[in-house]
């Protein structure tokens, strides 16, 4: 559990408070802690592992002492649940919209007498809420809008989390003899991060019995409509999946059409209309006459264009790309020869150094990086050089033990808000691979930022940036820095932009990449296990990589071992 984690529970302890009026005193110990707990260059969970009594901390106290030690055992904060409970949860769904604090909230409340987001539209529409003492108009709107964003982002899954259902949903169709075939479309055929439902085409003989099968599974609570062309459910907790039918004879068209983007379709279809013709989920028409509808690669082709991979299909160049040829050559799974990182039990892993290098072995990897997390340097007098380096003998001697692979002695060092790595210089010097990650800290000023990361790539003694921008899909927006200056100095120090495989994180966002990409930088994939099953993360990664428009020669361990050697001496 991450610091920002554990910060963001007592702010909304104190948001939940100051919801019941609560006493002051007690909302704003709780407002420090948590600023003192975002303030920590180093993770609570790893001070509490050195031994440090938390409850000495200033600010923090005996009472916020014991909540931590128990959200970090447990993942979970009683008073938190408490809280939650007693208050309707349409007031602290209200609290979720941008620019709605606890007193506005209450205001609505008790004024309005609103009691959920739908009631808050409602009232907005009503225009009642700019009626009240501080709103106004504007605000009213920006309430609206508010509300918009929240829905949209609270519904949308990570894309792991689609594909798990995914799996399931697959064993019940997989096994139903009243369809012929199926095919995923969608957001998560084009491997977006986060997906708002799930699209299914289906041919079956039989429309009606064909749905009836599908309504079996066990995972649907809900219909949500039925019909001829289409059929909508709700799995258990609302999540959504639509079913459409097809006909062989218009598969590409309507395979095409359902995997998006919308953008993208949009772009065809106007391409389409400039050559006279139409083009729907049915097929490309001049007039009546069907030009091409069976598969997307002939209606790519009717268009003047190349068949374009669904992760690029987003109109953001693609399509001009595709006019000319140009499409690049997207890296694949295959291409990918090793891990640049991982946990051992060293830090905060599962597995061992051993575990983990059979278990990369087995994937057909030829070498993966151990970057597990030095001690914390608040903690010991100084940086734990020993430590370092007993754990780096410890990965060369099973190194030694495997023949054709190489287990990189690496680690994944902080760079702390004063702009320093936590490892002294030697002990960085003495590693095989060195990650460079900000853990601590991220609310800095978009300048302080950009020289704290500057300051680590021009140390010259790091070969990658872990998690370049920090951003947490739904939690944790991208820190803002001055990109093109990190790019300069990435390539000046020749320093790789990792990308990280974990669901929710998978930085970097595309539009910094594509520039990185464009102007040389290499970038490194590292799945970031945290335990041996975890190394099977890398497909995600390269699906990310592949919506950046990232080819072979742009990722550094595509590399095979000799060139790795090569490239990463410093
Ligand atoms: P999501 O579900 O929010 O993660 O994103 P998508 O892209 O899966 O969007 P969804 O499920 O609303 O629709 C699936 C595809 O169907 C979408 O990517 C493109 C196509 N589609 C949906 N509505 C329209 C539309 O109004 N016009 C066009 N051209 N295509 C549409
Ligand atoms: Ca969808
Ligand atoms: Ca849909
Ligand atoms: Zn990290």
């Amino acid at each position: 559990m991450e610091n920002t984690q554990i910060a963001n529970i007592f702010d909304e302890i104190a948001d939940l408070l100051e919801l019941r009026d609560d006493n002051p005193s007690r909302i704003r110990a709780y407002r420090r802690a948590a600023r003192t707990i975002r303030k920590m260059s180093s993770p609570l969970e790893e001070q509490v592992h050195a031994g440090r009594d938390l409850s000495k901390i200033p600010t923090i106290g005996a009472a916020t002492a014991t909540k931590i030690h128990e959200v970090l055992k447990t993942g979970n904060c009683k008073r938190l649940n408490e809280l939650r409970e007693t208050i309707p949860a349409g007031l602290i769904d209200m609290m979720g919209i941008p620019g709605v604090g606890p007193r506005s909230v209450m205001q609505l409340h008790q004024e309005l007498g609103v009691q959920s987001l739908e009631e808050l539209v409602t009232a907005c529409q009503a225009h009642r809420v700019r009626e009240l003492a501080g709103f106004g108009p504007k605000s009213e709107q920006n309430v609206i809008n508010g509300i918009t964003a929240v829905d949209k982002t609270k519904r949308r899954i990570l894309y792991l989390e689609a594909a798990s259902r995914l799996d399931s949903l697959k064993k019940h169709l997989d096994g139903l003899t009243e369809l012929n075939r199926w095919y995923v479309a969608g957001s998560f055929r084009r491997g977006k991060e986060t997906i708002g439902d799930l699209d299914i085409l289906v041919h079956a003989n039989n429309r009606k019995i064909a749905s009836d099968a599908i309504l079996r599974y066990e995972g649907v609570t809900d219909v949500i409509s039925r019909g001829n062309e289409r059929v909508s459910v709700r799995l258990g907790d609302g999540f959504q999946v639509d079913f459409r039918f097809f006909n062989p004879s218009a598969f590409g068209a309507a395979w095409l059409y359902f995997t998006g983007s919308k953008a993208h379709n949009i772009q065809l279809r106007r391409i389409a209309q400039d050559k006279g013709w139409k083009l729907n989920e049915y097929g490309l028409f001049k007039a009546d006459h069907r030009l091409a509808s069976k598969t997307e690669a002939a209606l790519y082709k009717r268009l003047g264009m190349d068949w374009i991979p669904p992760e690029l299909r987003e109109n953001l160049g693609e399509i001009k790309q595709a006019m000319s040829g140009q499409l690049p050559r997207l890296v694949t799974l295959k291409d990918i020869r090793g891990d640049i990182q991982c946990h051992t039990t060293a830090s905060d892993g599962k597995n061992s150094i051993k575990e983990m290098a059979d278990a990369a072995r087995k994937q057909g990897l030829t070498y993966l990086a151990i970057t597990d997390h030095p001690k914390p340097m608040i903690m010991a007098n100084g940086l734990d050089h020993e430590s370092a380096q007993k754990h780096a003998d410890a990965i060369r001697t099973v190194n030694s033990q495997m023949k054709g692979f190489w287990l990189m002695a690496g680690i994944e060092v902080d760079v702390l808000k004063n702009n320093r790595l936590d490892l002294m210089e030697n002990t960085l010097r003495s590693m095989d691979w060195v990650v460079a990650s900000i853990h601590s800290t991220p609310r800095m000023s978009k300048t302080d930022m950009t020289n704290r990361i500057l300051a680590a790539v021009k140390s010259g003694l790091v070969h990658c940036l872990g998690h370049p921008l920090g951003r947490i899909i739904g939690q944790r927006d991208p820190i803002a820095v001055d990109m093109d200056s990190i790019i300069e100095a990435c390539l000046e120090y020749n320093v790789a932009l990792g990308i990280n495989c974990q669901p929710n994180r998978l930085d970097i966002p595309v539009h910094y990449c594509r520039d990185a990409c464009d102007a040389g930088v290499r970038f490194a994939l590292g799945t970031d296990a945290h335990s041996a099953t975890e190394l099977k993360l890398m497909p995600l990664g390269v699906t990310v990589a592949r919506r950046r428009w990232l080819r072979k020669e742009n990722i550094l361990n595509t590399l095979t071992i000799a060139e790795l050697q090569q490239t990463i001496r410093h």
